[in-house]
Parts: C-alpha cells; structure tokens; sequence
C-alpha cells in the first residue's frame, strides 16, 4: 500500500559526500563506497559526523518503538474480543522487538545501549512527537495502525536503503511487519465503521484528532530541517520530509474515502498541475512544543518507561548471573 520501489535513484545531491577537511585515503575510499551505493559496515572506516548522524537517528527511532509501545498497551486489557486482544498483543510485541533490533543496530557504531537508555531517561533523548498524544477509546487504536503506522511505513521503506548496512538490513524486517501494523488498523476500522452510528462517530472523531499530528510526524518542512541535507548526502535518509509527507496525503485520501471518513482539513484538494494534493497549514508551534518535552502525554510516557525500566533491574541482574554461571561452567569443562 505504501511502498516505494527499492531501486528508486539517489538524490541528485549524492555526489556531495565528503566531510571538509578530511580528505585522507580512507574518506576516498569511504566516498567511493558510497558513490557505488555499497554499504558500510561497523567494521569500515567512517567520518566521525556520519557515526554521530547515525546513532542520533537510529537511538531516537528505537526510543520511539519503545514509547511507541505506550499509547497501544493502554488498550490491551480492554480490547472488545480475544481476536483483538490477540493481535494487539503481537502487534505491541513486534515494536519491543523493533527497538531491540535498532538498539542493536546503534550499539555496533560503538555505543552502549547502557547508554542510550540513560539518556532517554534523563529526557535529553527526542523519540517521535506522535507517542505523547492519549489514546482516548478503541477507535485510537485502528486509526493509530492506519495512520500512524501508514506514515512510518512511508519514513522507513526509504531506509531500507540506508548507506549503513546494519540499519537498512534492520528496517527490511521492521517494514515487513508494520504493513501488517497497518493493514490490522485498517481493518479493524473497516468494521468498526460498519457498526453503529456511535461507533462511526468514534472512529471520525479518532481521524480528527491524529491526522495533523500523524502529517508533523515527517519532521519540519525542508527548509527548516537543519539535518535533511547532510542526511540526504550520506544516504542516510533517501527522501525529503515533505516529499514524504505529500506521499502520505496522496496515499491517504482515497483510502479515507473508502473508509467512509472525512480528513480534517478543508484545504484538502487535488491539484491537477502539480499531480497532488494540495492541504492546509500544520501547526509547527504545536509540533515544537511536544518535542520539547510539554505534549498531553510526555512526562507521564517518561516516567512509564522509567519505571518499567526500574522493574525490570531483577531480570537484567538474573540474566547477567545466569550468562556469568554458564561461562564459568564452560571454562571449568574446558580446562
Ligand atoms: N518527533 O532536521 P530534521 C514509528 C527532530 S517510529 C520528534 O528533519 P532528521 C512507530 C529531529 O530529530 C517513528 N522529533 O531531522 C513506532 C531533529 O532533532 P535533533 C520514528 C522530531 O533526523 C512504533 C529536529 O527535529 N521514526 O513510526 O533529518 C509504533 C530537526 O528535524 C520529529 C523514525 O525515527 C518528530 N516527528 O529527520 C508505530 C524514522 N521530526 O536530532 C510507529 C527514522 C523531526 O537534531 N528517522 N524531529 O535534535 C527519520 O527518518 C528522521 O530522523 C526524521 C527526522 C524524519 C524523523
């Protein structure tokens, strides 16, 4: 539903890559590696910056999986059937198993988990703006796999071809299972729309209140997105914000035809010259402040994860005795 082909070219800015100043052998050999779109790997040789990009990216996108886990989890003990309890359950699952994917990915350019998890805590980590709205009633739920998870299939298929190897192999598999995220949102709407009036209403107002946070979610329009260019040079991100988000639209409207809801915009038109749609003004003032900590829903997602995090200190102690005995045991087996 979202896909954009694999083999799309780079951008025209791909020949940019060097880092002024550093124009040793290996920053040749590092720009050749990239000019031929081969990727790099833990063990290559990388500018100190690209390192950097790469970790603030892939840390604050696997912050995000693990906060993202909050708004859904609130509505597991309350799903309307088994089948939808079911499904939630492994649908919250797959992103834990998300961010330890690219909590891995992070670690192999040389920094801790340990780490990134301290600097989540202490609130200094961003993760998506999208996870501190609240999840009011059932209908939150599909409309967060339909949107939601829509606009991060639209971000993160781009990453699949990522020029840091452990990232893009990370985000084929994590892609895999958010269309499923998102085609189950979908579905769960289809039928919650074919229910009563009430529970029609339910599901429009959800739309009403997700569509502009979910289009703020592709970050600040380009010519205010200090990290885009850079980004875009090292073939770390593949397409534009607003390129992105204008794929989103386009995706979304026939698709909130066929659900039968209306998109909350009144801007919202189809532009024949330019082949897309045209839609109104988002409200970057809303978007900065909860990225800077004061949305509905941060301080309260901080301090879940904070303690989940604490509560969990005897698991992390049991596994660490458990692997410090199997070593033990092995050496003296060994001798
Ligand atoms: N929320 O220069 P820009 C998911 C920050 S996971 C918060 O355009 P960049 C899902 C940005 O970090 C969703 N902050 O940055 C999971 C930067 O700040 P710093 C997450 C945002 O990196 C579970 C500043 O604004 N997806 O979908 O070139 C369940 C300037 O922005 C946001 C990823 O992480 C935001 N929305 O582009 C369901 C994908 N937007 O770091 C769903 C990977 C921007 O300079 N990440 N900022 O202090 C990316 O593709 C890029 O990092 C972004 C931003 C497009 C998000």
């Amino acid at each position: 539903m979202y896909t954009q082909a694999m083999d799309q070219p780079n951008s025209p800015q791909d020949g940019l890559r060097s880092v002024p100043g550093a124009s040793d052998s290996r920053q040749t050999e590092f720009d050749a590696r990239m000019d031929s779109d081969r990727k790099i790997e833990p063990q290559d040789w990388m500018p100190e910056a690209y390192r950097k990009t790469l970790v603030r990216q892939i840390s604050q996108h696997a912050h995000s999986e693990i906060i993202g886990m909050q708004p859904e989890g609130n509505w597991i003990s309350r799903a309307p059937s088994l089948k939808r309890k079911a499904i939630l359950l492994a649908k919250v699952q797959d992103e834990g198993g998300h961010g330890l994917y690219l909590y891995s990915a992070a670690e192999t350019l040389g920094v801790s988990r340990d780490a990134l998890l301290d600097a989540l805590h202490a609130g200094k980590a961003k993760y998506s703006s999208i996870f501190n709205y609240p999840t009011l009633t059932w209908a939150d739920v599909g409309v967060i796999g339909w949107l939601v998870h829509g606009a991060a299939i639209m971000n993160q298929v781009p990453i699949c071809r990522c020029s840091y190897g452990p990232y893009a192999r990370a985000m084929i598999r994590i892609c895999k299972e958010e269309s499923f995220h998102q085609r189950q949102g979908y579905e769960s709407l289809m039928t919650q729309m074919k229910g009563t009036p009430a529970q029609r209403e339910m599901v429009q107002d959800a739309v009403d209140r997700w569509y502009w946070p979910v289009l703020a979610m592709f970050g600040p329009p380009d010519a205010d997105s200090p990290n885009s260019a850079q980004g875009m040079r090292w073939g770390i991100k593949r397409i534009s914000n607003d390129e992105l988000r204008q794929k989103f639209v386009d995706a979304t409207v026939p698709q909130a035809a066929i659900l039968g809801v209306t998109l909350p915009d009144p801007d919202l038109k189809w532009n024949e010259a330019r082949g897309h749609h045209d839609y109104g003004a988002i409200d970057w003032d809303d978007f900065w402040a909860v990225v800077n900590g004061n949305g509905p829903c941060n301080k309260e997602r901080l301090a879940t994860r904070v303690k989940a995090h604490e509560d969990g200190q005897w698991v992390r102690d049991a596994a660490l005795a458990y692997a410090r005995k199997q070593q033990a045991r092995a050496l003296r087996e060994a001798a």
